[in-house]
């Protein structure tokens, strides 16, 4: 996995990133002729990568096919892919490994008795679209097909370390933490192994102890509670990480953790105990030059814009980002609000009330619980964006996806971005009520805010969720780069969503039933052709920068605002 640091010192890791041939095959006829055991032909493309960034492929949804051949020591192999988009099919040698549905989130193969030498991996991607599809067809991004995360192969010996969540609980004064490890262990080989295991956070041990599996047996191991004193906790200003080291005679996995707590008391959000406003921007995952296959240097100049701009949190806009990305966000103290895909106005009744459809949600949330629990800038779950909470199907499907959260998700915050504000009794399952509202944009204007203000307050009082913290998590309005002109006549100018910007957040900073802010939409990104509501250029412009990270008039106005809420 590309972190910011070694997840493993024991076990060899071959990165597949790279030099891939590729070849199109948009009558999917591939497989039929057997492509699984080598492309008959093809070009050499680069993995990371999303064919629709290729001359000519623009607008391509269909099947690619990549094949990657690679030399192993053989004995038994985890085949690891960060995001394939959408269905993905692996092979190995010809033989099938498996099948994977999702764009955003990491899945990985297990294959035994792998010979020593080289080997063919061959991936079938296919980006097409159909009424099972998770997110449906119209969405707000573009729907790009590709291997668009970085790929391993891990040789794995022995007793080996599939995954550690370090589930903890501070104390009430913040200075000691109870801890104990949920490891999933896995015997790769044949034969019954025994094998002392270890797990230990910075230089203090917590576990130790041996163990003994079944050939091939997979294990998930508790272990008992410890209480660590005098621990330095994770906070925006003072990002304390400990590195988490688990291990066997063979094998390792380490990992990055912080100590900290975030709660809602009496309307109120704290982290640590101390009462904060969230200030954050919404951030796709996306450059009109990569895609969604992006570079980890551009994730850190995003965050410096993000820091710059006086934010203290993004919501990662509408998937689960990159790790490595997420990994920065630990480092620098920045708040993170993590989702599925699930953008609600493309999915109509008949797709909510699809047991295949909703299913496929839930898988997205126990891989994205699975994959970033032990991440502390994480510290909200966002369970689904914007679906049509009056249909009745939709409370099943929050009471569903809220359960695997709270039982899974550790100390997060748990909500849902609602925009049927006064018809929405998911929010009952919200720790923090959000809000996407766009007064001013599409319909209404601006004085249409301060009634909606208003009535939401009572709204809140009504439901008896006065309790429950409000977030705006989004409001906005389109902007051309560079084209100016009266805030009182012109939308699309960078004055019209400057001065809504302005109006929006004085107003929400200034309502005591609100506790933070996300701004729609860091930059511009592009989107897809099946938006037929004002995407000029099929982009979406209601960036406060521009695609190319240029700021618009608006990215100073923000500036401005966060720096003198935050007081930093
Ligand atoms: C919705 C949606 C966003 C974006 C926004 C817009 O709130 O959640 O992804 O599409 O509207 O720009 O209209």
């Amino acid at each position: 996995m590309k972190r910011l640091f070694n997840e493993h010192i024991k076990r060899n890791i071959i990165e597949l990133s790279g030099a891939w041939r590729f070849l199109l095959d948009p009558d999917n006829i591939g497989e039929d002729n057997g492509w699984q055991n080598g492309l008959p032909d093809g070009e050499t493309v680069i993995v990371p990568s999303v064919w629709n960034n290729e001359l000519g492929h623009l607008n391509y949804e269909g099947c690619g096919w990549y094949e990657k051949k690679f030399i192993t020591n053989g004995g038994t192999l985890l085949l690891q892919f960060e995001s394939v988009m959408t269905t993905s099919t692996v092979w190995l040698d010809g033989k099938k490994v498996g099948a994977h549905y999702g764009a955003f989130t990491q899945f990985e193969f297990i294959v035994n008795d792998i010979n020593c030498g080289e080997h063919t991996l061959v991936v079938r991607a296919d980006s097409r679209i159909d009424k099972k599809s998770f997110p449906q067809r119209y969405t707000d991004w573009f729907n790009y097909g590709g291997i668009a995360r970085d790929v391993y192969a891990h040789e794995l010996k022995g007793i080996s370390i599939l995954t550690n969540h370090i589930v903890y609980e501070l104390s009430t004064d913040l200075k000691s933490v109870t801890v104990n490890a949920e490891l999933e262990l896995y015997n790769a080989d044949a034969s019954t192994l025994s094998s002392p295991v270890s797990v230990k956070i910075g230089e203090i041990s917590i576990y130790s102890d041996d163990i003994t599996l079944d050939g091939y047996e997979r294990k998930t191991v508790k272990t008992p509670s410890v209480t660590i004193s005098d621990i330095d906790l994770w906070d925006t200003d003072a990002p304390n990480l400990y590195t988490v080291t688990a291990a066997t005679d063979t094998d390792d996995l380490i990992d990055k953790i912080g100590f900290r707590k975030i709660e809602v008391k009496n309307g109120d959000i704290l982290l640590n105990n101390k009462s904060i406003e969230l200030l954050g921007v919404n951030r796709h995952e996306e450059h009109p030059d990569w895609g969604f296959a992006f570079p980890a240097k551009l994730m850190k100049k995003d965050i410096d814009l993000i820091c710059d701009m006086g934010c203290n949190t993004i919501r990662g806009s509408h998937y689960p980002n990159s790790k490595i990305f997420v990994d920065m966000l630990d480092e620098k103290g920045i708040l993170f609000w993590s989702e599925i895909p699930m953008w609600g106005c493309g999915f109509g009744e008949e797709a909510l009330k699809d047991e295949d459809v909703v299913a496929r949600g839930l898988e997205m949330h126990k891989e994205m619980t699975k994959f970033y629990y032990n991440h502390p800038s994480i510290i909200i779950w966002g369970m689904h964006n914007e679906i049509c909470t009056p249909y009745p199907c939709t409370y099943e499907i929050s009471k569903q996806y809220n359960d695997h959260l709270r039982k899974n998700g550790g100390n997060r915050l748990i909500t849902h971005a609602a925009n049927h504000s006064f018809q929405d009794s998911s929010m009952e399952f919200d720790d923090i009520i959000c809000l996407n509202v766009y007064y001013g944009w599409y319909g209404g204007s601006l004085s249409d805010w301060d009634k909606f203000v208003a009535d939401f307050g009572e709204h809140i009082k009504k439901e008896g969720w006065e309790n429950k913290p409000v977030i705006m998590s989004e409001f906005g309005a389109g902007a051309l780069a560079g084209f100016h002109a009266h805030f009182d006549t012109v939308r699309w100018s960078e004055e019209y969503q400057r001065d809504l910007l302005e109006y929006c957040l004085e107003l929400f900073h200034k309502t005591d039933y609100m506790r933070g802010t996300y701004i729609w939409q860091f930059c511009n990104i592009r989107t897809s052709p099946s938006m037929d509501i004002n995407r000029v250029r099929y982009f979406n412009n209601k960036g406060i920068l521009d695609e190319y990270r240029n700021p618009k008039a608006s990215y100073f106005k923000v500036k401005e605002l966060y720096h003198r809420y935050s007081g930093k």
